[in-house]
C-alpha cells in the first residue's frame, strides 16, 4: 500500500476538514489521530475486502483462533508500519507541523486481556496475517480492558479502564453478521421423524452477538485478515420483556468486563456466560459462511480449523457438536469424527488451580442442551474407554464429568486432535506429570509449539535505534526474516559495533529514566544497571526472591558503607489480580522497601527501585529496550513458557533464569556463556514434593543472610507493613514456602554477583548483549505460526501468494 508524500498531506487535510470542518493548526492530537486512523482504515479497506473475497474464491482452509483474551496494545503505528506508511507520514506530518508521536500517545491501549496468553493471541494474528495464512481471531469485545492499576500508599488500586471512551477507529460494526445466542430455559428431545430426535426448546433467553471486526493488517504483504470480537445486545423482539433499566443492565453486562483473574476462578456465572458467548456467536458466523461456499456440510473439516487458546472456548466442541446433529442433522459418529479433526487446543498452563472447572448444575441451568452434549461426548468417552483400557484409575482420571464438575482441559483433550504446549519443558511435563494418563490414551495428539513473538511490534517499532543499527550494519533483511539477526555475529568483535549498540541501549535507558522521572518523581542514572522484572504479579514468578535480593544489597551497603556496588535500578511492572491478596501484598512491600532504599542517605544512589504503575503493552515497549538484565526467575516447571524473556533478550538484555519454560530454549540457542541460570530444576523440584522433603525453617535458621532479609519484613527494617511482612514472613516459614523461594535464593544471590561482574567487564558484556540479539530470531511468532499452520490446522497461503 504505497502513498506518496503529496497525496498523503492533500487527502489527509481534506478529510480532517471534511470530518471537524479545520484545518491542522486548529485540531487536537484527538482530532488529529482519528483523521488519520479513518485515513488508514480506509486505504487498508479495499485490501481487507480483497483478501476474504480471494478467500472466498479459492476456498481456501481457515483457522479460527478462539481467544477469550487479546493484547494488541496501540495499534496506530504497528498499522503504518505493516501498510509501509510509516515514513511517509511521520515525515508528511512533520511537515505540517504534527508530531507522530503526539498522535500515539491518544491512542488507548486495547488492554482485553490479562498478560501472557492474550499477548500470544495478539503476535500470533500480527504472525498469521504477516505470513500470508488465512487466519481470523474471534473473542468478546468487552466494554472495559484490564483495570488501570494505581498505588496508593503503596497499595494497588483497580480503576475501570474504559477504553472506548473517545470511539475507536479501527473497529467496523457488523450489524449484518449478528447472531442469536441462547441461554437457561428447558429442553427435551422429541422424535421428529421415526428414530430422530430433535432438542424441543421453552423459555429460553434470547441474546443479540453482534461482531465489530479489526483488521490485522500483514507485514507489507497486502494482506488483511480479521479479528471479530463479539459485544452483547438486546434483541429487538426481545425488548419488551427487559423493560427497566436494571434488567438491561444485567444482559448487557456480558461483555462489560474482562475477568481480571489469571489465578483463581471465582466460578462466576457471567463468567461461564461470557464464553458461552463468544464461543457459540464465531461458530454460528464461521458455519454461516461455509454455507456460502457451496460445499457439503460433511466436508466442513477440509475449509475450517478452530483453535482453542486454553480451556476458555472449550465449549467449541459441544456447541460444533450441537449445530452438526441438531441444525444439520448429522449423525452422532460423523459429527464427532469431524470435529474431532476440525478441533486443536493449547495448554498454557500446568497450576492446578488455574484448571478450568464448571460446575454441573451452573451448566445444565445457563446451557442445558450444551450439557447434554457434554455427558454424551463423556458417556461415549467412558464407555470406549472402558473397552480399551484395563487400568480403571486411568478412565477415572480422564473423564470430563467428575465430583459434580465440568473438567474443561479434559473436554477440551477428548475433542481435539492437537494438545500443544508453549515450550519444551511444559509439553514434557504435559505428558509425564500433569496429564500422563491422557498422553497414554492419545500419545499421537501430543506436541510442543514454543511461543514467539512479533519483532515488529518487540523491535522494529518499539526499538528504532537498534533497529537502526541493525539497518546500517547487517542490511534491513531481519525486518522481513528475524533468523537474520544472526548475520550480526559477524560483528561480536568489531568494536565500533559493540559502541553503538551500547550507545542505542544508553539513549533507551535515558528515554525510561525520563519517563521514571516524569511519573514517579525518582530520579535514575542511565548509567546503572536496569534489572527488570515484568510480567503478572503471581507467588510462582517469585517477585519476593527479587525483592529478597534487594533487601540482602541494602543490608550489606548499611553494613559496610565502603561498599562499592555498581549502582542498579530495580524495575517492576506488575498487577497483580483484584482477589489476590498474597500478590498484592508483594506490591505493598516492593513499594515500601522502595520508599525505605530511594530516600535512605547512606544508599548513595547505588540502589533504586522503581515500581511502574499500571504495567501493559505501550509500556513494555518503553521498559524492554532499556533493560539491561531480564529477571525470569519462576520456580522451575511453573511457568508454561514466558515471553517477555524473549522480548527482552531481543533487545539485548542478559537474562538471569531459573530452567523453567522456555528459558531453557533461550539458553540452548545463546549458549550458557551468554546468560545466567540458577536455581533448582525440574527433577529437585519432583523429589521435593515425592519425599515430601523440603524444610523452609531450615534455611531461616541455618542461613545467617537470609534470617536477617526475612526479618525485615517483620522487625520494623522496613516500615508501614505490618500485616504485610508477617504475611510474607507466614507464608515463607509457617507455610513452607511453597515456591522454594529459601531454596534458591543463595543461587540466586550468587547468580546476580555474576550478572554484576560481568556488567564490569563493559566489552564482555556488549559481546554477550550482541549475542542475545543475534540469537533472538529463533523466537519469532512467525515461525511458531507456521509451525502451528503446517502441523496442526494444515492451512496454507493462498496460491499465488507471495508472486509479484
Ligand atoms: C481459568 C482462568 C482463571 C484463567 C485465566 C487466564 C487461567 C489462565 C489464564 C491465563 C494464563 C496465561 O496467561 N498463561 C501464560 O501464557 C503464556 C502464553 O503461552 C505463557 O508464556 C505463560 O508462561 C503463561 O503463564
Amino acid at each position: 500500500m504505497k502513498i506518496t508524500k503529496e497525496q498523503f498531506q492533500k487527502e489527509f487535510k481534506n478529510r480532517l476538514n471534511e470530518k471537524y470542518a479545520m484545518g491542522v493548526e486548529d485540531a487536537s492530537a484527538n482530532e488529529l489521530y482519528n483523521t488519520l486512523g479513518s485515513m488508514m482504515r480506509a486505504a487498508y479497506s479495499s485490501k481487507w475486502h480483497h483478501t476474504w473475497k480471494n478467500y472466498l474464491a479459492n476456498q481456501q482452509k481457515q483457522v479460527y483462533y478462539f481467544s477469550i483474551e487479546f493484547l494488541p496494545g496501540k495499534l496506530l503505528e504497528s498499522n503504518l508500519l505493516n501498510m509501509d506508511w510509516l515514513e511517509v507520514v511521520e515525515e508528511s506530518l512533520e511537515d505540517m507541523g504534527i508530531d507522530l508521536k503526539e498522535l500515539i500517545n491518544v491512542e488507548p491501549d486495547m488492554g482485553l486481556g490479562n498478560g501472557g496468553l492474550g499477548r500470544l493471541a495478539s503476535c500470533f494474528m500480527d504472525s498469521i496475517a504477516s505470513c500470508g495464512l488465512p487466519g481470523n481471531g474471534n473473542g468478546i469485545r468487552y466494554q472495559y480492558g484490564l483495570f488501570k492499576q494505581k498505588f496508593i500508599d503503596g497499595y494497588q488500586v483497580e480503576l475501570p479502564d474504559d477504553w472506548l471512551n473517545n470511539g475507536n477507529v479501527w473497529e467496523v460494526r457488523k450489524d449484518s453478521k449478528a447472531v442469536n445466542v441462547h441461554f437457561f430455559g428447558d429442553v427435551h428431545l422429541e422424535e421428529v421423524e421415526y428414530g430422530k430426535l430433535k432438542p424441543v426448546y421453552k423459555n429460553q433467553q434470547m441474546l443479540r452477538a453482534v461482531p465489530y471486526d479489526t483488521g490485522m493488517i500483514g507485514y507489507k504483504n497486502e494482506m488483511v485478515n480479521t479479528v471479530r470480537l463479539w459485544s452483547v445486545e438486546i434483541p429487538a423482539s426481545e425488548e419488551v420483556h427487559y423493560r427497566s433499566i436494571e434488567e438491561r443492565r444485567a444482559l448487557e453486562d456480558l461483555t462489560a468486563v474482562l475477568y481480571p483473574d489469571d489465578s483463581n476462578e471465582k466460578g462466576r456465572l457471567t463468567r461461564l456466560a461470557q464464553e458461552y458467548f463468544f464461543v457459540s456467536a464465531g461458530i454460528q458466523s464461521i458455519v454461516r459462511y461455509f454455507k456460502t461456499l457451496n460445499v457439503s456440510i460433511h466436508n466442513i473439516h477440509e475449509y475450517v480449523a478452530i483453535h482453542i487458546n486454553d480451556t476458555h472456548p472449550a465449549l467449541c466442541i459441544p456447541e460444533f457438536m450441537r449445530i452438526l446433529l441438531d441444525e444439520e442433522d448429522l449423525t452422532w459418529e460423523e459429527a464427532w469424527a469431524i470435529t474431532l479433526k476440525v478441533m486443536s487446543y493449547t495448554n498454557h498452563t500446568i497450576m492446578a488451580e488455574a484448571m478450568e472447572k464448571w460446575s454441573v448444575d451452573m451448566i445444565k441451568r445457563l446451557l442445558p442442551r450444551i450439557y447434554q452434549i457434554i455427558e454424551e461426548i463423556d458417556r461415549r468417552f467412558v464407555e470406549d474407554m472402558s473397552l480399551k483400557v484395563y487400568d480403571g484409575k486411568v478412565v477415572e482420571n480422564t473423564k470430563i464429568i467428575k465430583h459434580g464438575e465440568v473438567h474443561m482441559a479434559h473436554l477440551a483433550i477428548i475433542g481435539s486432535h492437537s494438545i500443544n504446549g508453549v515450550a519444551k519443558l511444559h509439553s514434557e511435563l504435559l505428558k509425564t506429570t500433569v496429564l500422563p494418563d491422557f498422553y497414554s490414551i492419545y500419545p499421537n495428539r501430543f506436541n510442543n509449539k514454543t511461543n514467539g513473538i512479533a519483532q515488529r511490534r518487540w523491535l522494529q517499532l518499539s526499538n528504532r535505534s537498534l533497529s537502526e543499527v541493525l539497518d546500517k550494519t547487517i542490511g534491513t533483511t531481519w525486518r522481513h526474516d528475524p533468523l537474520d539477526l544472526r548475520l550480526l555475529l559477524n560483528y561480536q568483535d568489531d568494536e565500533k559495533v559493540l559502541e553503538e549498540i551500547y550507545q542505542s541501549k544508553r539513549k533507551n535507558k535515558k528515554r525510561l529514566a525520563d519517563f521514571i522521572e516524569d511519573h514517579s518523581g525518582i530520579v535514575v542514572s542511565p548509567d546503572a544497571i536496569f534489572d527488570v522484572q515484568i510480567k503478572r504479579l503471581h507467588a510462582y514468578k517469585r517477585q519476593l526472591l527479587n525483592l529478597m535480593h534487594i533487601i540482602k544489597c541494602y543490608q550489606d551497603i548499611k553494613e559496610n558503607p565502603e561498599s562499592k556496588p555498581h549502582p542498579r535500578v530495580f524495575i517492576f511492572g506488575a498487577k497483580a489480580a483484584p482477589s489476590y491478596t498474597y500478590a498484592k501484598t508483594i506490591i505493598k512491600c516492593i513499594n515500601e522497601t522502595a520508599q525505605l532504599i530511594n530516600n535512605d542517605p547512606d544508599v548513595k544512589d547505588l540502589i533504586k527501585i522503581v515500581f511502574l504503575e499500571n504495567y501493559n503493552v505501550s509500556l513494555a515497549e518503553l521498559i524492554i529496550p532499556a533493560a539491561d538484565v531480564s529477571e525470569q526467575i519462576s520456580l522451575a516447571t511453573k511457568e508454561a513458557s514466558g515471553t517477555s524473556n524473549m522480548k527482552l533478550m531481543l533487545n539485548g538484555a542478559v537474562t538471569l533464569a531459573t530452567l523453567d519454560g522456555a528459558n531453557i530454549e533461550i539458553r540452548d540457542a545463546v549458549g550458557d556463556e551468554n546468560i545466567c541460570t540458577f536455581g533448582i530444576t525440574k527433577d529437585e523440584v519432583y523429589d521435593y514434593y515425592q519425599n515430601q522433603s523440603y524444610s523452609a525453617v531450615s534455611y531461616y535458621e541455618n542461613d545467617p543472610v537470609i534470617r536477617r532479609v526475612i526479618e525485615a519484613f517483620i522487625d520494623g527494617t522496613i516500615p508501614n507493613i505490618y500485616h504485610e511482612g508477617t504475611e510474607i514472613f507466614d507464608s515463607l516459614i509457617r507455610y513452607n514456602d511453597e515456591f522454594f523461594v529459601l531454596r534458591d535464593f543463595k543461587s540466586y544471590v550468587e547468580a546476580q554477583e555474576k550478572i554484576e561482574e560481568c556488567y564490569k567487564d563493559q566489552n564482555h558484556w556488549r559481546k554477550m548483549s550482541l549475542r542475545n540479539i543475534a540469537h533472538a530470531g529463533a523466537f519469532t511468532s512467525d515461525e511458531t505460526v507456521k509451525n502451528y499452520a503446517d502441523e496442526i490446522w494444515h492451512i496454507d497461503t493462498l496460491p499465488n501468494y507471495g508472486d509479484e
